[in-house]
This record gives C-alpha cells, sequence and structure tokens, in this order.
C-alpha cells in the first residue's frame, strides 16, 4: 500500500493568491491539487490544514473514491465552494500521485485521449467595441479559433471583463470590495452592437462567447439570446444567477441561443436540473471548485446522457495547477466542449513549471506522467499572500445587485 506520508498547504501571490496542497508518500512520490477560492483563499487553506490533512496521513494514497467519499460524507457538511475546494485540492492530487506512480500522462488514466487537443476560447476585450473588435484580431493572429468579448457600456465605470491597459486580468483587489455601477437598461443594446462588428471584422470562422456573469433577469436573458442569433454565437455564458435552475426553462423557449453555465457551481446536484431537463448547452464547472477529476468525471458522465458538453472555467485566479488537470480531463471527456485559457502572468508560469503547451487554438497537456504541473516551493516562498476581495455591484439608485 502507498501511505500520505505528509499533506501541507502552500500559499502564494505571484501576482495573485493561489492555495496547493502537496501530498507525499512513504516513498516518496508528491502530487499537488489546487485548491484556491478567489478572495476566500484562506478558507480553505484551513478548512484544509486544521481539518483534512490530519485525516490524511497514513491513509493509503491510491484510494482515490474512498478518500473522495471519506472528505464528503465524512464531513457531515455537504457541498459548498470551500468544502468542494478542499476535497479538490486533495484529489487532484492523489490523481496526480497515480498517474507519476504508473508513469502515466494523467489523461492515460481517465481513458486516452478522446481528441487531439483541447479548443480553447481566449479573453478579448475592450472599453468600447473597436478597441475589442482590435483585442480579437490579436488573438485570430495568434490562431484562436474561439474568442471570448467583452466591451465597455457607456455610462458604466468598471464594467466586468475589460480590463484596459492592464496586461493581466485581475477582478480581485486589495482592501475590502470595490463597487461597480451596473445598469442592464444600458448593457441590453450594446452586445449585439459588438457581436454585429466582429462578424463584419472577423467573419464566421470563428467562434465567439460571452460573458453576461449572472446580471440579466431569465427575461431580459430571453430577449439577448434573440437579440444574438443572427450571429450564432458559440454560447453565452451566466445570463442570469443558476440557484433557481428551472429559470432557465423560461429563456430556452425563446432562444436557440446556447446557453452555458456554472463556473460558482460546486456539486453535481447544482447542475442536476440544468442538465438533466436540456435547460443549457454547456456546463462549466471546474476542477478546482467542483470536487476535483473525481467529482467532475460525474458530472460530465451525467451532462453526456443529455447531450450538454463541459465548458470548464479556467480565469487565471485558478492555478495552472488546475488547468494541467482540466486539460487531461478535457482531453479524455467524450462530450468536450471547448475549455476557457486565460494566460497567467509570468511570476505565476514561474512557480508553477507545467508541460501543457498552446498551439494553433488549442492546448495540450503534454507526456508528463502525472497532470504536468509542479510547483517551485522557494520561488513561491518570495511571494507571500496579499489580501484581495472581489468587487461588488450596485445599480445606478445604489441597490446592490449581482456583481
Ligand atoms: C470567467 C469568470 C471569471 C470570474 C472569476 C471570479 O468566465 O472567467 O466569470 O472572470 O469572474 O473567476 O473569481
Ligand atoms: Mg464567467
Amino acid at each position: 500500500m502507498l501511505k500520505i506520508k505528509s499533506a501541507r498547504v502552500i500559499v502564494t501571490s505571484p501576482g495573485r493568491n493561489f492555495v496547493t496542497l502537496k501530498i507525499e508518500t512513504t516513498d516518496g512520490i508528491t502530487g499537488i491539487g489546487d485548491a484556491t477560492l478567489n478572495g476566500r483563499e484562506l478558507a480553505v487553506a484551513s478548512y484544509l490544514t486544521e481539518h483534512v490533512c490530519p485525516t490524511l496521513i497514513g491513509r493509503d494514497a491510491q484510494a482515490i473514491e474512498d478518500t473522495w467519499q471519506y472528505l464528503y460524507r465524512g464531513a457531515y457538511w455537504r457541498r459548498g465552494p470551500v468544502t468542494m475546494t478542499a476535497i479538490a485540492g486533495v484529489d487532484t492530487a492523489l490523481w496526480d500521485i497515480k498517474a507519476k506512480q504508473a508513469g502515466l500522462p494523467l489523461y492515460q488514466l481517465l481513458g486516452g485521449a478522446a481528441r487531439d487537443g483541447v479548443l480553447v476560447y481566449g479573453h478579448a476585450n475592450g472599453e468600447t467595441i473597436d478597441e475589442a473588435i482590435e483585442a480579437a484580431k490579436r488573438f485570430r493572429s495568434e490562431g484562436y479559433l474561439a474568442i471570448r468579448l467583452q466591451c465597455g457600456v457607456p455610462g458604466l465605470k468598471g464594467i466586468y471583463g475589460v480590463w484596459g491597459k492592464q496586461r493581466h486580468y485581475g477582478s480581485a483587489k486589495a482592501g475590502v470590495p470595490v463597487e461597480n455601477t451596473w445598469s442592464t437598461t444600458k448593457y441590453l443594446p450594446v452586445v449585439p452592437k459588438l457581436f454585429a462588428a466582429a462578424r463584419e471584422a472577423l467573419g464566421w470562422d470563428v467562434h465567439l462567447l460571452h460573458d453576461a456573469h449572472h446580471r440579466l433577469t431569465p427575461i431580459e436573458a430571453a430577449r439577448l439570446g434573440k437579440d444574438l442569433e443572427p450571429f450564432r454565437p458559440f454560447w453565452i455564458e451566466d445570463m442570469t444567477p443558476s440557484e433557481n435552475q428551472e429559470s432557465f426553462r423560461l429563456i430556452r423557449h425563446h432562444t436557440t441561443t446556447k446557453l452555458a453555465v456554472g463556473e460558482v457551481l460546486n456539486s453535481i446536484w447544482d447542475a442536476q436540473h440544468l442538465i438533466t431537463e436540456q435547460l443549457i448547452d454547456y456546463i462549466r464547472m471546474s476542477v478546482v471548485h467542483a470536487g476535483g477529476i473525481t467529482h467532475l468525471r460525474r458530472v460530465a458522465a451525467l451532462a453526456d446522457l443529455y447531450q450538454v458538453r463541459t465548458g470548464c472555467h479556467g480565469a487565471a485566479d485558478l492555478s495552472p495547477v488546475c488547468m494541467g488537470a482540466a486539460l487531461h480531463f478535457d482531453l479524455s471527456v467524450p462530450n468536450f466542449g471547448i475549455q476557457e485559457y486565460m494566460r497567467h502572468t509570468e511570476e505565476t508560469d514561474a512557480v508553477f513549471p507545467h508541460a501543457y503547451k498552446y498551439a494553433d487554438g488549442m492546448l495540450h497537456p503534454g507526456e508528463v506522467p502525472g497532470h504536468g504541473v509542479e510547483i517551485d516551493e522557494a520561488l513561491a516562498a518570495k511571494f507571500p499572500y496579499r489580501q484581495a476581495s472581489l468587487p461588488v455591484n450596485r445599480l445606478e439608485d445604489g441597490t446592490l445587485y449581482n456583481w
């Protein structure tokens, strides 16, 4: 039996905070898992250090399913982002160990490659439509086959997904949350103009995506979906919050625009009706926030029965460890759709050396045993934790709204 000798949490902030769990076995194999929950990092770090790591010592490192059940059922308190992110850290590290022990890239243990590479989408954004189109053209020149478009809304400052001159996306800022202002009335006419300009400038041989970031009511979402139909978006994401899964039926009744949901979901139960009632087209749950490879595969298997495809969340606040693991999942799962890909900063890439590589619009996880991502602990130690919060959003009359 391969026993767990140690389990340690490493918090580092090479530009933004990342929480990593490192597990070592008695015969010296190490594995790592991402356990980062943007803006709530230390809650997961403490959950792991105080409540999970002590129970891992001496356990069978190969018994991944048993450990998953032990952490899920054994906590008594089920689900929730903190718990499921902590479980994901353990689960990802154990899959990394198992694949290293087998001497195989992780995707081989998940059934082998079901495709040549992983289609990814990049993020083009700008304060104006023209700026966003210019950014999209740059992605096209780098070979991207799918591009997410976000632009500013005249009269509103600090729009989600638009990061101006800053080179890398950083939604969390030090201190208490920054406050943005929102108006759906101002936003709704802008997106069809953005998509019309994009089709005009980029043509039809590219997938275009957009994220409404939970800000519309179902009927507003239905309207946006209809307005965008002529431009054939690949998907529109998070049009309305998904706590009320049933509300997506209303959107569906009005539009054939494809719907993607799930980056804030953390268990199969959060998506059960969305999937089984075929209310969405893409499920965006991630390795890190949805209980690791073990649970995400279960979600994908359910989704496959209902022709729902995967589209894993891959923002820059999910660490390269999550990206590496996600790419093995993406390569092997039958109902893969697309993978979000936001590049990390150079500092982050240096702290997390990785085998995955981008070429011609696709990522490939590489052929290194395990998930192919490591952590340089000496370098990580040079970037101590820095408190940061995600913004909040208010309507123009001051009412607190969804960010
Ligand atoms: C996306 C997401 C992110 C989130 C971020 C929150 O589609 O990539 O919406 O941008 O806002 O991950 O931490
Ligand atoms: Mg999103």
